[in-house]
């Protein structure tokens, strides 16, 4: 089943974000199947964003997202990964729908709440890096077959 990592940003744990931003993807159908709450080091902060190493906004990027604890998590499900950047909204939040989380709660693009993974390559590469695969838990749920047909 595919999984998609996703990772709450300091501000979003600042602002009283977690619970909501949870809620969203469990009532999507989404399961959980592996969480920390971390203050990133810079290291694996950079490792994260290495494909926006040299850009102008990349040591601020890592400054901001080192700033403070976070909830990294990889959820699972059919579609998860494609359909978690919808639910994310874009990368600009006053460019993002309504509805979107980044478009009901945020406004600039450095303080944008949430990260998803953008592919299946970066899927399994951020995965990697955040998570060790005994920290996974792939368990079985009986609410699987109300949510897949
Ligand atoms: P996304 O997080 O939507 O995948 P991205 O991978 O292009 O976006 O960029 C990673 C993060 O870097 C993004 O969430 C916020 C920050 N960022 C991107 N473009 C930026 C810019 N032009 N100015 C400041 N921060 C930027
Ligand atoms: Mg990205």
């Amino acid at each position: 089943m595919e999984r998609t990592f996703i990772a709450i940003k300091p501000d979003g744990v600042q602002r009283k974000l977690i619970g909501e931003i949870i809620a969203r993807f469990e009532k999507k159908g989404y399961k959980l199947v592996a969480m920390k709450y971390i203050v990133p080091k810079r290291e694996l902060a950079a490792k994260h964003y290495e494909e926006h190493k040299g850009k102008g906004f990349y040591e601020g990027l890592l400054d901001f997202i080192t700033s403070g604890p976070i909830v990294a998590m990889v959820w699972q499900g059919k579609g998860v990964i494609a359909t978690a950047r919808k639910m994310i909204g874009q990368t600009k939040p006053l460019e993002s729908e309504c509805g979107s989380i980044r478009g009901d709660f945020g406004i600039e693009v450095g303080r944008n709440i949430i990260h998803g993974s953008d592919s299946l390559d970066s899927a399994e590469r951020e995965i990697g890096i955040w998570f060790s695969e005994e920290e996974i838990f792939d368990y079985e749920s009986s609410l699987d077959n109300w949510v897949y047909e």
